[in-house]
């Protein structure tokens, strides 16, 4: 059967479904209807599926040749979506490309995985290919997706259909170039089943397609966003001892990564977003009560800790002025989680803004790429008693200084991502607070 399968998809002839029209799965459903399959896509929301049938996109934010492909796709009729789980019988491959986040106790909430595998399994077409997209945790296509499947659908995997896992590793703002130009871990429940996948995903993929078993593409992917992660939480611990013992973290980090094979990440006012803050947390997860995980959460704990640590660098920077956080009017440059990004997700911003709310503070928010937080910046910042700059947005690079001066109250500017500097904001007469650098070393300017 899988080898019937494998003509078909060699030849772009098998009939593709995906679960899950989102960041994942529209843009791999787009490519794979221009590739030329025909592909069913499944979405529970019906106005999604509206919009899609009427070839616009309903993905936020700037995707470079989305909605032009996805428009293309759906008038040459290769693409359709749909609410109705009978149109996943026809499919011999499915793609489940559905949300899996964690919940405030950081363990998997795989209800919408559970319900897109309870949906397909009793429509599941014999000796059909299923592949989850989406990200989990080491051991859940085994424990979890295999069982769900075989249950519903009557059949056993390897026999009846055959089960894959091949992370996504998209990025907002890169979601069709990223999924030509990065390589992909093709985990199948057979070495022949990773070997169909590569088959497949070659039609879209022209980066490295290697094959694994299931739970070698489930660590991967955890692994990878769990190493990042810990890597900032060093940099960010590194800044705090700066801070603390009279340094510069910029400059040590520069001087660190000078030494051969050393990469310092950079530090900062924390980290969000959709992967990083919760990839370590499946990863920690997969060792289930086996292995003893340490050094994971506490990385999570240092960078949830950074936007409460701009709260601190606020308070003692008003200290200084002789006002209290209490009562003062403060700033905020950037909401997003990411420079030059709309997405707002686990942004470190909304913990800031919570926190000084907490500590009486009055909170005003601006971001150029937020809807509710556009607006002129310097209106917005006027009768301030600090400005904090919580994302790197190109535009505040260019920002005046001394405007900025001009219209704050307390002249405060905190840095949290290194886009001033000491001397800049001292020249607009402004007192500078910066994430890594101790506030005494700022007096002696050295
Ligand atoms: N951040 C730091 N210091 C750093 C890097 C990032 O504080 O050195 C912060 C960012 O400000 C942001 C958060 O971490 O708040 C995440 O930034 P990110 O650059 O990791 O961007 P993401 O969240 O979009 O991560 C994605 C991930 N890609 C996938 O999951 C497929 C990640 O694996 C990539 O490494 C990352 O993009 C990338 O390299 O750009």
């Amino acid at each position: 059967m899988l080898q019937v399968l494998a003509g078909k998809i060699e030849r772009a002839e098998a009939n593709l479904a995906v679960i899950g029209l989102g960041y994942v799965g529209l843009p791999v459903a787009c490519v794979f209807a221009r590739a030329g399959f025909r592909v069913t896509g499944l979405e529970i929301k019906p106005a999604r599926v509206d919009m899609i049938n009427a070839g616009r996109c309903p993905i936020d934010g700037e995707e470079p040749g989305l909605p032009e492909l996805l428009a293309e796709v759906v008038a040459a009729r290769r693409l359709r979506a749909s609410g109705d789980d009978q149109d996943l019988a026809e499919a011999d491959v499915i793609l489940i490309g559905v949300e899996t986040p964690v919940d405030d106790r950081h363990r998997p909430q795989y209800t919408a995985l559970s319900a897109a595998c309870r949906s397909l399994g009793p429509v599941l077409k014999e000796g059909a290919l299923v592949v989850v997209e989406s990200t989990v945790a080491p051991g859940t296509m085994d424990r979890l997706v295999r069982p769900l499947l075989e249950e519903t659908s009557g059949r056993r995997v390897n026999q009846g259909f055959y089960l894959g896992a091949c992370p996504e590793r998209v990025m907002p703002g890169k979601l069709l170039a990223n999924l030509r130009a990065m390589s992909r871990v093709c985990g199948g429940s057979t070495p022949e089943t990773a070997g169909v996948m590569i088959a497949l995903y070659r039609h879209i993929v022209a980066a490295d397609l290697d094959p694994a078993d299931l739970v070698t593409a489930e660590l991967v992917k955890t692994a990878e966003n769990a190493y990042r992660d810990v890597q900032i939480a060093f940099a960010n611990e590194v800044a705090l001892i700066c801070e603390a013992a009279g340094g510069d973290v910029w400059l040590v980090r520069e001087l660190v990564n000078k030494s051969p094979s050393r990469q310092m990440h950079l530090p900062g006012a924390g980290v969000g977003g959709h992967c990083i803050p919760k990839d370590p947390w499946l990863l920690a997860y997969g060792a289930r009560d086996e292995a003893e995980v340490r050094l994971i959460p506490a990385a999570r704990a240092v960078n949830a800790g950074m936007p409460l640590h701009m709260a601190q660098l606020v308070a003692a920077a008003l200290g200084e002025a002789g006002r209290p956080l209490a009562g003062a009017r403060v700033g905020i440059l950037g909401y997003s989680y990411l420079e030059d990004s709309d997405d707002i997700r686990n942004s470190p911003s909304e913990v800031l803004v919570a926190r000084l709310r907490q500590l009486g503070a009055q909170v005003v928010v601006h971001d150029p790429w937020v809807r509710e937080y556009r607006g002129e910046l310097l209106d917005r910042l006027r009768g301030c008693d600090a400005a904090v700059l919580m994302v790197a947005h190109r535009t505040y690079r260019d920002l005046d200084l001394a405007a900025l001066k001009s219209v704050l109250r307390t002249p405060i500017l905190v840095d949290g991502r290194h886009v001033f500097s000491h001397q800049g904001a001292g020249r607009a007469g402004l007192s500078y607070y910066a994430v890594g650098v101790a506030p005494a070393r700022d007096d002696k300017g050295l």
